[in-house]
C-alpha cells in the first residue's frame, strides 16, 4: 500500500475531526520521521510537545518492553511497585509534594477543577455549588464538555452545549483583570504560562509573579497548565521557573511519557490534593505500572541527556535564526525555549500553504489558527539540524 491507499482508508472509515497533512508516517527516530513511501521528514511539532525526548527513544522502549513483560495494569484497587517510585522521582524533579496520576491532559484538567472546587468548599468555605474558577480568553485546556465550555474558540465549543457553569473568562496577560474578577466564591485561577494553541502567546514580563501575589492575597489557588509548556519545552523543567514562582497545582502530560503512552498528572505544591478522600476520584488506567515505568524512563532521559538545557540553548539559536530572516511576510517571531512560532501577515495568504510546502521540503510543522506556524521540535535537536530547518523555512517563506 502507498500513502494514498492509507489516506483513503482513514477518510472512508474515520470521523473527520482533523484535517491532517497528507503524510502517512510509519517510523520515527529522534527528530526524524519517515512516511510509507520512504520519504524522511524533520518533526517540528513533536506531537504538540509530547515527544520532547525524540521519537522511539531506546531507553524508553527498553523500559516499556521490560514492564510490559511483567505487569501492565492492576487498577488502583491494589498497589504496584512502580507508582511510589514514579511519585518520588516526579516530586523531586518538580519540587512538588503530592501527585495524582491520570491519563490524558484533559483528564488532569478535569481532576484539577474537581480538586479546586472541593478545596473551595472544604477549606475556603465557599457555599456549596457556588465555586468559581477563572480562566483566560484564547485558552486551550482540552476537549471535554466542561473544558470547551470555557473555551473562547468557536470551533472548539459550537454545537456542544449545554456547558458546565462556574467559570469566568478574563483577558490573558492582564493581572488587573484577575484582581477585578475575584469574588469571595473564587476557588482558583487556571492559566497556561504560555498560551500554546493561541499561537505561542507569551504574557508580559512579571505577569505570573503578579497573578501569584493576587492569588495568595485572595486565598485563590493558582493552577498552571504545563501540559504543553512543561518538561523542558520552554528551556526550564517547568515554565513557571522562568518567573521564579510555584503554582499551587500544576498540570503535566504529553512528554511525561515521551509520547509512548497517555500519562498525565496533577502536582501539588501544598496539601490541596489532600482534600480528596478515598473513592472520590480515579480512573481505570491512572497510575498503572506500565505508565509509571514509561514515565520514569522518560523523565530520566530528560535529565540524563540535559534536554532542558539543550532546549534553552537550541531554542535561542532557532529563534535568533528565524528573527534574522528578512521577509515582509513575517509579522512576528515569538517563543521561549523550543516552543516557537512565526506569525505571518494576513497578506502572506495563510499559514497552512507554507506548512504544505515545508512538508514537500522534508519539514513537518503545524499552523495554529490562520496565520501562525508553530515550531516545536524534539528537545534533542542540534545546531546542524536547526540550520537545515532554517534553510527550508527561509526559502519557503520567500516563495522559492
Ligand atoms: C487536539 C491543540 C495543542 C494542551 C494544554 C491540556 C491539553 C492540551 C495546554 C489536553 C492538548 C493538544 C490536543 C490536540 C492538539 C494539541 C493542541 F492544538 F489542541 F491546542 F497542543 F496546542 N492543556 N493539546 O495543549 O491534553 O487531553 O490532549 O492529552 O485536541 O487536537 P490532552
Amino acid at each position: 500500500m502507498n500513502s494514498q491507499n492509507y489516506i483513503d482508508l482513514e477518510d472512508e472509515f474515520g470521523a473527520h475531526n482533523y484535517k491532517p497533512l497528507n503524510v502517512v508516517l510509519n517510523r520515527g527516530e529522534g527528530i526524524w520521521v519517515w512516511d510509507v513511501d520512504g520519504n524522511k521528514y524533520m518533526d517540528c511539532l513533536s506531537a504538540y510537545s509530547a515527544v520532547n525526548q525524540g521519537h522511539c527513544h531506546p531507553k524508553i522502549i527498553a523500559a516499556a518492553v521490560e514492564q510490559t513483560k511483567k505487569l501492565t495494569l492492576t487498577s488502583r484497587a491494589f498497589r504496584n511497585d512502580q507508582l511510589g517510585l514514579f511519585y518520588r522521582e516526579l516530586c523531586e524533579l518538580t519540587n512538588s509534594h503530592k501527585v495524582l496520576p491520570m491519563n490524558s491532559g484533559a483528564e488532569a484538567v478535569e481532576t484539577v477543577i474537581k480538586t479546586a472546587r472541593k478545596w473551595g468548599y472544604l477549606i475556603k468555605g465557599i457555599p456549596e455549588d457556588k465555586a468559581e474558577i477563572i480562566v483566560c480568553k484564547e485558552n486551550f485546556h482540552g476537549r471535554t464538555i466542561t473544558i470547551v465550555g470555557f473555551s473562547t474558540d468557536e470551533n472548539s465549543r459550537a454545537g456542544f452545549g449545554p456547558f458546565t457553569p462556574g467559570f469566568k473568562i478574563i483577558p490573558f496577560g492582564d493581572a488587573a483583570a484577575l484582581k477585578e474578577a475575584i469574588t469571595p466564591n473564587t476557588a482558583a485561577f487556571m492559566v497556561e504560562p504560555i498560551q500554546g494553541e493561541a499561537g505561542v502567546i507569551i504574557p508580559p514580563a512579571g505577569y505570573l509573579n503578579e497573578v501569584k501575589a493576587i492569588c495568595e492575597k485572595n486565598n485563590v489557588i493558582l493552577i498552571l497548565d504545563e501540559i504543553q509548556t512543561g518538561l523542558g519545552r520552554t528551556g526550564k523543567m517547568l515554565a513557571e521557573e522562568h518567573d521564579g514562582i510555584e503554582a499551587d497545582l500544576t498540570l503535566i502530560g504529553k512528554a511525561l511519557s515521551g509520547g509512548f503512552y497517555p500519562v498525565s498528572a496533577v502536582l501539588s505544591n501544598k496539601e490541596v490534593l489532600g482534600v480528596l478522600r478515598p473513592g472520590e476520584h480515579g480512573s481505570t488506567f491512572g497510575g498503572n505500572p506500565l505508565a509509571c515505568a514509561i514515565a520514569r524512563a522518560a523523565l530520566k532521559v530528560l535529565v540524563e541527556e540535559n534536554l532542558v538545557e539543550n532546549a534553552e540553548k537550541m531554542g535561542a539559536y532557532f529563534k535568533q535564526g528565524l528573527s534574522e530572516i528578512k521577509n515582509p511576510r513575517i509579522k512576528e517571531v515569538r517563543g521561549k525555549g523550543l516552543l516557537i512560532a512565526i506569525e505571518l501577515t494576513k497578506e502572506a495568504g495563510g499559514a497552512r500553504g507554507y506548512c504544505e510546502t515545508l512538508m514537500e521540503k522534508g519539514l513537518l510543522c503545524k499552523e495554529t489558527h490562520d496565520n501562525t506556524i508553530r515550531f516545536a521540535p524534539p528537545l534533542v535537536i542540534t545546531k546542524d539540524d536547526i540550520d537545515w530547518a532554517l534553510e527550508r523555512i527561509e526559502s519557503t517563506l520567500s516563495g522559492a
